[in-house]
């Protein structure tokens, strides 16, 4: 008889706590990357994250390592004074489009600018899916949210922001990729984004930024599989894929 063999098992990164995002939430797919790359580069007891406002907000309860809390966009602050405080620990942030592009701005580029060495992780699904899909920086042009009911025009609310490509000019930044998680090639590439971003803060590299194009299914009134395609064929044709910037 052959013997059985585990080609997978749940990352002891991860709890016991059932995920409560929506089906087809990209949320679920980041949070099982990052959890795999934790026990992968054996750095769970020496990790801090810091998550967002927004349907991330429970993430202390899913993921098996040291997470706080830091609500309206302030993570790379908190995560600043965190990692100044603890140099030895592995420090991260995880936030939304409505939290780090709207209320956090400020945040995110002042921290970008002092080039903390600190791995930023940007889940952009082009609206407030946690308060029932607003308009967010990111929302695509024309696009319908419950703010925005005949779709978004720059004359009420302007042009989308490419936090990516923002970041780009800050000298303090040394690594930005942007990437999606709409079928299994795409992941593959997003844990290899996800990872460089880590090391690069364990090598001293510096400020690394991974964006991540993510679905909303429920808000967007989708299904999973549409909401992944409406990624590759429209999400993906504003907010190109790829390596941005990689200083070494
Ligand atoms: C000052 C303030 N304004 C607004 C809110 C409501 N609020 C909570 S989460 C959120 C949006 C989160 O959206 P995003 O960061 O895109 O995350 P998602 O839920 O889509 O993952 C908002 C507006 C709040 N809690 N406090
Ligand atoms: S509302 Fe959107 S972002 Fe929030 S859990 Fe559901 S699908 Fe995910």
């Amino acid at each position: 008889m052959a013997s059985e063999k585990t080609v997978y098992k749940k990352p002891k990164s991860l709890t016991d706590v059932n995920f409560t995002y929506c089906w087809g939430c990209g949320h679920s797919t980041v949070h099982k990357l990052i959890a795999e790359i934790v026990d992968e580069l054996n750095i769970r007891e020496t990790l801090i994250g810091v998550a967002p406002v927004g349907c991330a907000v429970f993430a202390y309860d899913f993921w098996n390592f040291d997470v706080t809390e830091a609500a309206h966009g302030r993570a790379p602050v908190v995560a600043t004074a965190i990692k100044r405080v603890h140099p030895d620990k592995t420090v991260f942030c995880y936030q939304g489009d409505g939290d780090m592009v709207s209320i956090g701005l400020a945040e995110i580029m002042h921290t970008a600018n002092r080039g903390e060495n600190l791995t930023v992780i940007f889940i952009n699904n082009t609206n407030y899916g946690m308060t029932g899909g607003q308009l967010a920086p990111t929302s695509l042009m024309g696009q319908v949210t419950t703010t925005s009911p005949r779709g978004r025009e720059a004359a009420l609310h302007g042009y989308p922001i490419k936090m990516a490509e923002l970041l780009t000019q800050f000298e303090g930044v040394k690594y930005i990729e942007r990437v999606k998680v709409t079928d299994a090639a795409s992941v593959i590439k997003t844990k290899k984004a996800l990872k460089k971003a880590f090391l690069n803060q364990i090598n001293g590299v510096g400020f690394s930024f991974v964006e991540v194009l993510s679905s909303c299914p429920a808000n967007w009134r989708m299904d999973p599989v549409t909401a992944n395609a409406h990624i590759d064929k429209n999400i993906a044709a504003y907010y190109p894929l790829g390596l941005i910037k990689d200083v070494k």
